[in-house]
């Protein structure tokens, strides 16, 4: 029997690189097993195509790049610039964006390149003035004294982590809470949702340069045509890290207000969760930042990675076919229908359900913390992981909640029925998992009790629900 293209690809890499460390031959081959028997509710993981995978095995990741198209640190970089000039080109196209930087390596990475971005825009300092034209030899240490301190200190206004917020949008324990002057806002308690006058009112008493909207575990649309107002209102940057559901932004589920591409001074994302692509970061933005965003390598970043820019590129031209608007709509169709299995049996969600990739269960509800959910449910096969509701009481670490989401579940196929039965199976485990005590029998935020025969049955049924909807299924390693 011949291989189809795809197996004898992953095969002949397998065997190339067992003939020098077959251990790591053989975890990736684990990997992939492992990926095909878990049920992936992870939110922010998904499944490239075998294509965007098989762009980045290869002498790309030889090769030096810091700068940027026609400014170069390095030579012979022609090959180089046909991918990032492709993937650019694709992302620009995409999104309708002006500009786009395909460089970062992470969405961390993307946002310290917007934030340097804003700052390096915005700051009004005579001594970065002297060093933005380059005269860094003429700055005296005075002027880099008044640089350091007019750069650092400046205001950002970001939605809180607990509420749904990123790190990186001016979490204390982030950098971007120690080098900014931060303030957050949050949800209304009542309702879980945003309220965009609070919004204001925090904007307008705060005067932030940057006003940060995106979310990690937000399960609801945001309105960016209100959110730039506000930061128009007090003469802010504008700011949308759309990482999450930057797929559902590609594929026209976001549209109108609550596209922030037409709305954003700049927009940043990661590519590889629901745009389903590698692993790797991107800013999006106007002309007039498009200068400094370029600078983002070696300003912010270390070289950049031209395997994963050709892997963007073949990502987002998969990204731009017809189907994957149907994709994106599918994955908040079994949002949704995760959404209400769960309310349907009983579970107490964040704002009440979805419209977008993600659930949040406030699994409080269950009498757990989220560390004994996402662990209970991880022995009954179920990989999600624990985040922190709205004003939560047990904190970032422990936290309150179990974050869902359905971009890796609907890249294999699952559909509504799937998503129901889903749902059972994740109300199965919560309500039949116990709270544990410590050794002095106060009550324990790690420890649970499940019965294993019960979650041997819930594995077994979690992997029944993935039978029929293989996993690369044109990749047989053998
Ligand atoms: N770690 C990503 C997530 O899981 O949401 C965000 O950085």
């Amino acid at each position: 029997m011949s291989l189809n293209a795809e197996s004898t690809a992953f095969r002949s890499a397998l065997e190339v690189i067992r003939a020098v460390e077959p251990r790591v031959a053989d975890a990736i081959g684990a990997e992939l097993a492992d990926q095909r028997e878990s049920l992936k509710l992870i939110a922010s993981e998904n499944y490239a195509s075998p294509a965007t995978l098989l762009a980045m095995g290869n002498w790309f990741s030889d090769k030096y790049a810091e700068g940027t198209i026609g400014r170069r640190f390095y030579a012979g970089c022609q090959n180089v610039d046909t991918v990032e000039a492709l993937a650019a080109e694709h992302a620009k196209e995409l999104f309708g964006a002006a500009h786009a930087y395909v460089q970062p390596h992470s969405g961390i990475d993307a946002n310290l390149v917007a934030f340097w971005a804003i700052l390096a825009d915005r700051v009004e300092s005579p001594a970065l003035k002297k060093a933005q034209v380059r005269q860094v030899n003429d700055l005296t240490e005075a002027d880099w004294f008044a640089l350091r301190r007019e750069l650092g200190n400046q205001r950002m206004l970001g939605m809180s982590l607990d509420a749904g917020g990123h790190l990186t949008h001016g979490f204390r324990p982030n950098i971007s809470g120690k080098m900014f002057d931060q303030r957050s806002y949050g949800t209304d308690p009542a309702t879980g949702l945003i309220d965009y006058d609070t919004v204001a009112e925090a904007a307008r008493e705060f005067k932030p340069l940057i006003l940060v909207a995106g979310y990690s575990a937000y399960p609801r649309k945001v309105n960016f045509r209100i959110m730039r107002e506000i930061a128009d209102s007090v003469g802010a940057t504008f700011m949308v890290d759309m990482a999450h559901f930057a797929g559902l932004v590609a594929g026209k589920v976001f549209t109108g207000d609550f596209d922030p591409v037409p709305h954003a001074h700049i927009v940043t994302t990661t590519t590889h969760k629901s745009l389903r692509g590698p692993r790797g970061g991107m800013v999006l933005c106007g002309p007039e930042l498009a200068d400094q965003v370029d600078r983002g390598c070696p300003m912010v970043l270390g070289g950049p990675l031209p395997h994963v820019m050709a892997a963007k590129a073949v990502a987002l031209a998969e990204a731009r076919r017809p189907d994957f608007a149907g994709y994106a709509q599918r994955i908040v169709d079994n949002a949704q229908a995760l959404a209400e299995g769960l309310l349907r049996r009983g579970a107490k969600l964040v704002t009440g359900g979805t419209d977008n990739h993600l659930v949040l269960i406030d699994v409080s509800g269950y009498g757990l913390t989220g560390r004994q959910a996402e662990q209970a449910l991880l022995d009954s096969g179920i990989v999600a992981n624990r985040n922190a509701v709205p004003q939560d009481p047990n904190g970032a670490w422990y936290t309150s909640g179990i974050r869902i989401g359905t971009p890796a579940l609907t890249t294999r196929g699952l559909g509504g029925t799937e998503m129901d039965t889903t749902a059972e199976l994740i109300h199965t485990v919560l309500s039949q998992t116990t709270p544990g005590a410590n050794a002095d029998g106060t009550p324990s935020k790690a420890k649970y009790a499940l019965d294993p025969a019960l979650a041997e049955t819930v594995s077994k049924q979690a992997s029944d629900l993935l039978t029929n909807f293989p996993l690369y299924p044109a990749v047989d390693l053998g």
